[in-house]
This record gives structure tokens, C-alpha cells and sequence, in this order.
């Protein structure tokens, strides 16, 4: 039996290519070249593709789905799949499976790493080293993290990891979600503004999407005040870009770390070259385990689904929707 066709629509890692060639024929779309080249290629294999690869930053339009009429499953390399429209998925019967669990720890350390970066400017400190003013001048003094308060903004999976790691750290953490979590352990927040006022560092790890989208905007950015620091590796859109950016201009915060932008890989030039912003390029997972593990879910995804099984990770809009 002839091989299902996958298209995909994301950089994929050697290995996960590997794993899916093992299966199924894949069409790189993503490395198809210019707009043209993408809808010329798009348009050959649509009569064929069953199923679609994607990734976390991935921003799909309804009609660069149904450009593909055969299509049954999207699988998404990550556990944010805010840039895919559920909406259109469910009315198309198409399932859409993530990667939640296997990237909790690598996430939660690349929010701790930039809490310790941007409180104590290693970042500043090392350029410091590098450019020969140790000697002539003393690096200035920075702030503890630890006694202090991490305000976690979506304790979920990743959040609660990211709160255990603090907690190590000895800081205290409070949070803040639509529901309070009867089993967790930390001073729940019903009001965000509240939260931000309490607390020495944010960290924002909600999903993305037009529910959360500008979550974290001037009003809260105030509350945290001058003394606070704000940690992103949710999405771009859940903070208020330009209010940032005002933010760190007027020193209204203490500093920021960002692994996730509005218009990524665009960073907003105000944000650089500055002692209190740490900037990374959508990396909080990735590294040579997380990705593979990733891969292997997400690869698993297609593998059940081509063989009339169940998937193991189907998007929680889509219960009940779609058979899993
Ligand atoms: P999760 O388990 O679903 O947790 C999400 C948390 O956000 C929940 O605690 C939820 O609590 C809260 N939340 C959802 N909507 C909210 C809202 N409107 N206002 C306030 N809180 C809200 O998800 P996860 O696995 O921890 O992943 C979280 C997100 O991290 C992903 O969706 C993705 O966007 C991001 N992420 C980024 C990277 C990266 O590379 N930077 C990597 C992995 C994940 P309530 O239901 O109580 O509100
Ligand atoms: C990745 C992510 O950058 O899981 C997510 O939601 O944003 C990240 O893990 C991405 O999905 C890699 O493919």
C-alpha cells in the first residue's frame, strides 16, 4: 500500500524527517521558496495530503488549510497551537494533536535561566568581561531573587515546573489563572493587577491566542513597578509589545526576558543592546532531548492516526468533536 502524504508546513529537525520518512512521503512546503513556488507546489499536492506538519510558531489561515480538502490531521511540534484555527479544524473534522509534558522541564528552566539572567545582568556582566572594564571598573551590584516573589501567570503544566524550580531557589511564588488550583500549594491571585503589584518577577506562561492576547499591558506593567522584572516564554502576543517596550524606555520596570515575540523573528530594536533585557529566539525548548522527544510525540501522532488508532495528544478543544 502506497505511503500517506504529509505536507509540511514547518523546518523540520533531521530527525523528526527522518521518523516521518519512515512512514510517509513528506512535502517540504515550507522550504518550497517564494509565495509562488509555495502555492505551485501547495497546489500539486493538495489532491494527495492527508495530514499536515506544523510547529508552535506556526500561523495557519483557514484557507491555507482548505487549500487542502483531504486533509484528517494536523500534528503541531509543541503544546502551544494558538496559530492554528480550531474553529475551522472542528468544522472540517480535522484532527489537531500538540506536545504537552515532554518540554515542562526544558521550558522551566529557560524561565528560571532568564529570571537569574535578568536579575542578577549576567548577560550585561559577561559583555562586561568581554569588552576589558573588569579592572578599571567593578561590575555594578545586582538584585537577590532569592526571599522574593514570583508571580507565575498560568500555573499550568510548564508553570508549575517553573514554580518548583523557584521554590528551590527560595522564592516565593504566588499565581495567577482564571481558576484557582485547589492542590496547588501557592497563594492563588483571582486579579492579575494584584498579582503583578505583589510580585518581584512575572512570569508569563499562558497560551497564546485572542483570549490571552495583551494579558500583560501598561496598567499591569505599572503595578509591577520599578523595582519588577517581567519573564515571557508564552507568546508575543500576550504582552502588550509597545507597552513594553514604554516600559523599558521609562525604566516604569526593572528589566524583562523574553523568549517570545509579537512579529517574531522581528525584535523590537528598543529591547536591544540594553544591561536589563535578555533577549532569546524562541529557544525555551529547545534542545537536542526536548526536540526529540517532541518529534517522537508528535511523529507518534500520525503513525496512530494512519493506522486507524487513537492519538495520544489531541487538542482539548477537539474532544469530543473529532474521534481522538
Ligand atoms: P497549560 O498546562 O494548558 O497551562 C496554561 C495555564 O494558563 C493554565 O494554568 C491556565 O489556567 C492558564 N490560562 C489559560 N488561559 C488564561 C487566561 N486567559 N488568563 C490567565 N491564565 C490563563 O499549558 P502549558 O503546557 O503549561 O503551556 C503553556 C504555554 O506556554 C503554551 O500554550 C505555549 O504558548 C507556551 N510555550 C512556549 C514555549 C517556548 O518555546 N517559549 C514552549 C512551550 C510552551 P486557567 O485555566 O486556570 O486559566
Ligand atoms: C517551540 C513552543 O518553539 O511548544 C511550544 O508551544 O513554542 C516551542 O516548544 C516550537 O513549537 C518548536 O517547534
Amino acid at each position: 500500500m502506497s505511503q500517506p502524504e504529509l505536507v509540511a508546513v514547518a523546518p523540520l529537525a533531521p530527525f523528526f524527517a527522518e521518523r516521518l520518512r519512515q512512514h510517509f512521503i513528506v512535502h517540504d512546503l515550507h522550504g518550497a521558496g517564494d509565495a509562488e513556488a509555495k502555492a505551485a507546489l501547495a497546489a500539486r499536492i493538495a489532491p494527495r495530503t492527508r495530514g499536515m506538519v506544523a510547529f508552535g510558531g506556526s500561523k495557519l489561515k483557514p484557507e491555507q488549510i482548505r487549500v487542502f480538502p483531504h486533509l484528517e490531521i494536523i500534528s503541531v511540534l509543541g503544546v502551544g497551537y494558538d496559530g492554528v484555527p480550531i474553529d475551522c479544524c472542528a468544522e472540517a473534522r480535522i484532527k489537531v494533536t500538540h506536545t504537552p509534558d515532554v518540554l515542562n522541564d526544558e521550558v522551566a528552566d529557560t524561565a528560571v535561566a532568564l529570571t537569574l539572567m535578568v536579575c542578577r545582568r549576567f548577560v550585561a556582566a559577561h559583555r562586561f568581561v568581554e569588552a576589558g572594564q573588569w579592572g578599571p571598573g567593578q561590575f555594578p551590584l545586582t538584585r537577590s531573587i532569592w526571599g522574593k516573589t514570583a508571580g507565575i501567570v498560568g500555573l499550568g503544566r510548564i508553570g508549575r515546573e517553573i514554580a518548583a524550580r523557584l521554590i528551590a531557589h527560595r522564592m516565593q511564588v504566588a499565581y495567577h489563572g482564571r481558576h484557582r488550583q485547589p492542590d496547588a500549594p501557592y497563594r492563588y491571585y483571582d486579579d492579575l493587577h494584584a498579582l503583578a503589584r505583589d510580585s518581584d518577577v512575572l512570569i508569563v506562561v499562558t497560551p497564546g491566542g485572542a483570549a490571552t492576547r495583551h494579558l500583560i499591558d501598561a496598567t499591569v506593567l505599572n503595578e509591577l513597578g520599578p523595582e519588577g522584572s517581567l519573564i515571557n516564554v508564552a507568546r508575543g502576543s500576550v504582552v502588550d509589545e509597545q507597552a513594553l517596550v514604554r516600559a523599558i524606555e521609562t525604566n516604569a520596570i526593572a528589566g524583562a526576558g523574553l523568549d517570545v515575540f509579537a512579529a517574531e523573528p522581528t525584535v523590537p530594536a528598543a529591547l536591544m543592546n540594553r544591561p536589563n533585557v535578555v533577549l532569546l529566539p524562541h529557544v525555551a525548548s529547545a534542545t537536542v532531548e526536548t526536540r526529540q522527544a517532541m518529534a517522537a510525540l508528535a511523529a507518534d501522532n500520525l503513525v496512530l492516526h494512519f493506522s486507524g488508532q487513537p492519538v495520544k495528544t489531541l487538542v482539548p478543544e477537539l474532544r469530543g468533536v473529532v474521534a481522538p
